[in-house]
């Protein structure tokens, strides 16, 4: 039995309801397999607490998260009462940036018994994993305004892509491709139109290429892969794109495996110098936050992933395992997948599928 510390952050809106689903999930898979146990320790970061205190996390907030294992996420941002660059940047992207999780990886995957938006298509036409550069590129934040209110007012943000950075997420995304079956890698470019940073880019793309023989590639301008996504997803493996473009295309890719709400990610430090970081793709919802109805597969889904990272894969395999036995029998589904069940229900369903499986060592 090995034991974990895991630092909490709810955050805003239905990341609040959907992070204790996730933990109730995560205990119940601990208890069965016997192989892990967490302690939790939450904070109470987020938009209330700006609110409340002009900061959306503690001023030492990375000195505090620093000793933990791991970091379990729900969702940032309340428009209504926060400018959005004031929530993401004084929370997500401070942990992503500041802890190097510079691996946001994301599968899309279409889970059994889920209708996709797209005619015709069917489990396993959807099974591809986004690698999101996470540290740098149009999230850098160099930019400033001036001259504020006048006719000369002039806004200008800098794009910042590095040699370390580029060549890093790059090499991850060959890593990973060359371990799937179909060993497909495609490299999201900009480069007619931006044509300093995404040359860079795919230079060092079409370098890296070389070290790995056995597996296929493409460049392929965002425009036109946006349009793939929607038009011939069974044609993606592995999309390794730059920080905006991959945000971009892994709401497309949640919403074409039939909802944002299941969608996973991992914001990962590869060399383990920080904690990572595992959250749902979407945001925190707040046209639904308070009714009990979020979507809880993607928060579960996402700490699978965290299982996995931490050494546990077959726990990571009964969570997927469980959530596709569920999704595959059409209901309990929340009514974002057409159901009228609550978050609470899909947990519980979850859950007691995960005891079954395991009982009768199906995983
Ligand atoms: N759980 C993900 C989340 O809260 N995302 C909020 C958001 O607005 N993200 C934008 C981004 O990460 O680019």
């Amino acid at each position: 039995m090995k034991n974990f510390s895991i630092a909490v952050i709810p955050g805003d809106g239905i990341g609040r309801e959907v992070t204790p689903e996730g933990i109730r999930l995560l205990d119940a898979v601990g208890e069965i397999s016997g192989a892990y146990a967490f302690t939790y320790e939450y904070f109470p970061w987020g938009s209330e607490y700006y609110l409340q205190t002009g900061k959306m996390m503690d001023d030492r907030g990375l000195e505090i998260l620093k000793p933990f294992d791991a970091i379990f996420f729900g969702a940032v941002g309340d428009p209504a009462r926060v400018p959005d660059p004031i929530s993401l940047s004084g929370l997500r992207l401070k942990i992503c940036q500041g802890f190097d999780q510079y691996v946001c990886m994301r599968p899309s995957l279409l889970l059994p018994g889920l209708p996709s938006p797209l005619a015709g298509k069917k489990p396993g036409d959807i099974d591809l994993i986004v690698i999101r550069e996470n540290t740098e590129g149009e999230y850098t934040g160099a930019g400033g305004r001036a001259h504020p209110g006048l006719p000369i007012e002039v806004a200008v943000e800098t794009s910042v892509f590095t040699r370390t950075a580029v060549e890093r997420i790059i090499r991850y995304a060959f890593e990973l491709a060359a371990r799937r079956e179909r060993k497909h890698l495609i490299s999201s470019s900009k480069s007619n139109a931006q044509r300093h940073i995404f040359s860079f880019w795919d230079e060092i793309f079409a370098q890296t290429a070389l070290e790995y023989p056995t597996v296929t590639t493409e460049r392929v301008l965002i425009d036109a892969l946006c349009a793939r996504f929607v038009l011939k997803p069974e044609s993606i493996d592995v999309v390794v794109a730059s920080n905006l473009h991959a945000d971009i295309l892994t709401d497309i890719g949640g919403a074409i495996s039939g909802s944002l709400g299941v969608a996973a990610s991992t914001n990962i430090n590869a060399e383990r110098l920080y904690p990572s970081m595992f959250e749902p793709v979407h945001g925190s919802a707040m046209d639904i936050f308070g009714k009990g109805i979020a979507n809880p597969i993607g928060q579960i889904w996402s700490g699978a992933l965290m299982l996995d990272f931490l050494g546990f894969p077959r726990e990571h395999d009964l969570i997927l395992h469980a959530i596709k036995a569920v999704t595959g029998e059409g209901r309990p589904l929340t009514p974002d997948l057409g159901g009228n069940a609550t978050t609470k229900e899909v947990t519980d369903a979850i859950m007691a599928k995960a005891r079954v499986l395991a009982g009768a060592n199906l995983v």
